[in-house]
């Protein structure tokens, strides 16, 4: 089972700013527990992860997830709340897809209340700083196996 974990822009500043929001971890490690993870639930798990500060970029890395990955684990980090180009990848691929969040972006600013991306995908999590990501690979995996 192949899994692709896309971290959109600013997470790779993870541990370097802001630790009050955002924790201090470092994406280095959010990846090191995923797949450490990975291998408990499943040893027939690959994961890949990719960052990219760019849309385009990750546009372009979700039409060429087709026929290559079973699932998607993205935190669209900012493009969450403006990106009509991830979310229309996302759908066009129909690749099963959960949005992740490390902080609850519901008790935060009102524009971070709105998704574009959660429409297209299985499921989202929110609020559970870096457990999340396992959260949903769980929900992935439970789905796809
Ligand atoms: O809570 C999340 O995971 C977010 O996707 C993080 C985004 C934010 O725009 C979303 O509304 C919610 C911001 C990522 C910025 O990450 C930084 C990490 C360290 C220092 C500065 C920014």
């Amino acid at each position: 089972m192949k899994i692709l974990v896309i971290n959109g822009p600013n997470l790779n500043m993870l541990g370097v700013r802001e630790p009050e929001i955002y924790g201090s971890f470092t994406l280095d490690d959010i990846e090191k527990e995923l797949k450490q993870y990975a291998r408990e639930l499943d040893f027939s798990i690959d994961l890949e992860f990719f960052q990219s500060n760019f849309e385009g970029e990750i546009v372009d890395k979700i039409q060429n997830a087709l026929d290559k990955f079973d699932g998607i684990i993205i935190n669209p980090a900012a493009y969450t709340h403006t990106s009509v180009a991830i979310a229309d990848a996302i759908a066009s691929v129909n690749i099963k897809t959960v949005e992740v969040h490390l902080s609850n972006v519901y008790s935060r600013e009102e524009f971070r209340h709105n998704s574009y991306i959660a429409p297209k995908c299985l499921g989202q999590v929110a609020g559970f700083s870096k457990t999340g990501y396992k959260m949903a690979l769980l929900g992935l995996y439970e789905a796809l196996k």
